[in-house]
C-alpha cells in the first residue's frame, strides 16, 4: 500500500553527531500511483558524494546510451538540487557518506530510436539498503522507473536525504497519454515548450500533441512552403519555429520518452495558410460575386491535393512519429455553400446538398496520402461522425463534451482506436480545486455493448491546453497541477485511484515537488509546502 500520511519512524539519523530529532517523517509517494507499491518504514540515507547510477552488468544498454546517460545526469540534479547548485554544503560536513548505487538494466538496447505506440514502458524497482535495482524491457521503461525513484527520495529538516525500502511493479494503463499545446492562438517560446516537456515527464505523459496550425497564425517554418510562416506567422522572424527549433523539441521529447505528434489541421482552422498560399482557401461569395473573404481549404481543385501531399511529405521527413494529426474539426459549410464552383463539384460527385460528404471526400483523400506515407492518421471526431462506416483505419480523438462515452462506444464498435480529450480541457480558467473533475473520468464506463475488443481500442486520453487565453505567462500554472490529475487517470489502476479525497494529499505533495523542480504549479487549496519556493 502507498503511505500517504505521516508516520512515526525509528530514529536512524545519517549524522554522526546525532541531532536531537523528532523523527516524524513523511514517506514520499509516487505520482501517478504505481500499479503495485510496497513501502516499509525502514529507510536508508543517501548522500550526493557517494551516490551513483550505473548500468547493470546484464543490461543491453551500457555507457554511451544517449537516453539513459542523459537521464542519469538529469535525475542526479533533480534528486540533489543543493549539491548541484553548490549550496547547502553544511549538511554534509558531519555526515559519514554511505554509498548508494542505482543499477539500471534494460532488456533491449534501442537508445537511438524514438518512443512509439508499442513501446513497453513497464519497469520494476526494488529499493533496499544501499542500493536500488531498476529493471525494464526498454529505455523508455527505465525512464519511467527513474522518475519514480526520484520521487521516493526526500529530505529531513536538516537536509539529509532518505529513501525507504520500496518495491514497485509498474506499467501504464493506457499507451497514449497526451498533452496538447496550441501554438497558433498565441506563440509559445521554445523554452515554454521544453519546460512543459520536462513537467510532462514528471507525470509520465508520453505524447506531445503540437497543435501548430490554426486560423490566427502559422508559426511552423516549412522547408517546402516558407511563405506559410513568412506571411502567416504573427511575426516572420520572432514568432516562428525554425527547423532547428522543431528538432530541439523532438530531441528534448525523445530524451524523456515523449512522442511528438504534430497537428496540421485542415480543411477548417486554416485562415493563416491563405496568406502564404494563394488559391488554397475557398473564396466565399455574396450576392453572386466573391466577397473577398475565404473559407476552409478548397476541396474541389487538384492544386489543393498537390499542396497537401507536399506538406505531408515534409511532415514525414521532419517528424519521426508514426502518427500525424490531420484535424478535420469544426468545418463551417457556409462558405462552401456560397461558392458556385463548389456547388458544381458537389453535383458532379453526387453529394447532393450534403456538405459532410464533401468534407469526408477531402479527409479521405488526405488520410490516403498519409497512409501511403506509412503514417497513421489521427482526426477529430467530426470526421468519424460524418463517416461512420470507415473505409480505412484511423484514430479518432473525441473532443465534444456531451455524451463522450456514447461516442467512444460508437467509434470502438466501428473497430477504430480512440483517444479521449473531451473531459480534459485545461485552458478554461476554472478554479484549481476543480482538479478532481479531471480525476474522476472513467474512460471505459460505456458498459452497454462493451466488448474486450472495444476496450482495447481505447488507447488513452489527452489534456488540451487550447491557446485563446493562454500564453507563456500563464501556461504553467494553468497546466499544473491539474494535468497531473489526468496523468494519474491515464497511468494508474482505475480501481485504486477513484477516490479524489484520498488522492488529494498525495497531489498536494506532488505539487510541492513540482515547485521544488522549478515548475510553477498553482496551489490546490489552503496550505503550505515544507519548503517555500517562489
Ligand atoms: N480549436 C480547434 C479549438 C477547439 C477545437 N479545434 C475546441 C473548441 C471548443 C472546445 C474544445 C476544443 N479551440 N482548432 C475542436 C477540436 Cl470545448
Amino acid at each position: 500500500m502507498a503511505h500517504t500520511g505521516t508516520h512515526s519512524q525509528p530514529v536512524r539519523s545519517c549524522l554522526l553527531l546525532v541531532v536531537v530529532s523528532v523523527c516524524v517523517q513523511q514517506v514520499h509517494g509516487v505520482w501517478p500511483l504505481p500499479q503495485q507499491l510496497h513501502q516499509s518504514a525502514d529507510r536508508g540515507c543517501l548522500s550526493p558524494q557517494r551516490f551513483s547510477f550505473t548500468y547493470g552488468r546484464d543490461s543491453a544498454a551500457q555507457t554511451g546510451c544517449s537516453v539513459l546517460d542523459a537521464a542519469f545526469k538529469r535525475y542526479f540534479s533533480i534528486i540533489f538540487p543543493d549539491f548541484t547548485k553548490g549550496s547547502g554544503l553544511l549538511q554534509y560536513v558531519w555526515s559519514e557518506p554511505q554509498p548508494f548505487v542505482v543499477s539500471v538494466s534494460v532488456k533491449t538496447g534501442g537508445c537511438d530510436g524514438y518512443p512509439d505506440e508499442d513501446s513497453d514502458e513497464s519497469y520494476n524497482l526494488s529499493v533496499s539498503e544501499g542500493q536500488a535495482v531498476l529493471r525494464s524491457v526498454t529505455v523508455w521503461g527505465a525512464l519511467r522507473g527513474l522518475e519514480s525513484f526520484s520521487q521516493l527520495v526526500y529530505q529531513d529538516d536538516y537536509g539529509s536525504y532518505f529513501i525507504n525500502k520500496t518495491e514497485i511493479v509498474d506499467f501504464p494503463r493506457f499507451a497514449f497519454r497526451g498533452l496538447l499545446l496550441d501554438t497558433s492562438r498565441h506563440y509559445l517560446p521554445l523554452h515554454a515548450i521544453l519546460k512543459t516537456l520536462d513537467a510532462m515527464a514528471y507525470s509520465k505523459f508520453n505524447v506531445f500533441h503540437w497543435h501548430i496550425v490554426d486560423d490566427p497564425s502559422f508559426p511552423y517554418q516549412s522547408r517546402t512552403f516558407p511563405d506559410l510562416s513568412n506571411k502567416g506567422a504573427f511575426h516572420p522572424f520572432t514568432h516562428i519555429y525554425t527547423q532547428s527549433d522543431v528538432m530541439r523539441v523532438i530531441e528534448h521529447a525523445r530524451m524523456r520518452g515523449i512522442r511528438v505528434v504534430p497537428e496540421f489541421d485542415s480543411p477548417g482552422h486554416t485562415q493563416s495558410w491563405g496568406k502564404g498560399q494563394p488559391g488554397l482557401l475557398t473564396p466565399c461569395y455574396k450576392g453572386g460575386v466573391p466577397s473577398g473573404s475565404f473559407g476552409p481549404v478548397d476541396p474541389t481543385i487538384d492544386t489543393t491535393y498537390k499542396f497537401m501531399e507536399s506538406l505531408l511529405k515534409e511532415v514525414k521527413f521532419v517528424f519521426p512519429d508514426s502518427y500525424v494529426h490531420l484535424g478535420g474539426d469544426e468545418v463551417s459549410f457556409a462558405c462552401w455553400q456560397s461558392n458556385p464552383n463548389v456547388r458544381k463539384f458537389m453535383e458532379k460527385m453526387g453529394f447532393g446538398k450534403d456538405f459532410t460528404k464533401l468534407e469526408s471526400f477531402y479527409m479521405e483523400s488526405i488520410m490516403n496520402m498519409t497512409a501511403a506515407l506509412n503514417r497513421t492518421s489521427i482526426v477529430w471526431q467530426d470526421v468519424f461522425d460524418y463517416h461512420e462506416r470507415p473505409r480505412s483505419k484511423y484514430v479518432v480523438e473525441v473532443w465534444k463534451q456531451g455524451c463522450y462515452l456514447c461516442e467512444m462506444r460508437r467509434v470502438t464498435k466501428a473497430g477504430l482506436k480512440v483517444i479521449l480529450a473531451a473531459p480534459f480541457y485545461l485552458d478554461l480558467p476554472i478554479p484549481t480545486h476543480s482538479w478532481a473533475r479531471y480525476y474522476i473520468v472513467r474512460h471505459l464506463a460505456f458498459r452497454v455493448q462493451r466488448t474486450e475488443e472495444q476496450k482495447k481500442l481505447v488507447i488513452g486520453g489527452e489534456v488540451a491546453m487550447w491557446g485563446e487565453y493562454v500564453d507563456a505567462t500563464n501556461l504553467t500554472p494553468r497546466l499544473w497541477p491539474r494535468a497531473c490529475a489526468a496523468a494519474e487517470r491515464l497511468w494508474s489502476n482505475e480501481e485504486k485511484t477513484l477516490n479524489a479525497d484520498l488522492a488529494f494529499p498525495r497531489l498536494e505533495e506532488f505539487r510541492c515537488e513540482l515547485l521544488r523542480r522549478g515548475i510553477q504549479a498553482e496551489p490546490l487549496f489552503v496550505g503550505h509546502c515544507k519548503h517555500e519556493y517562489d
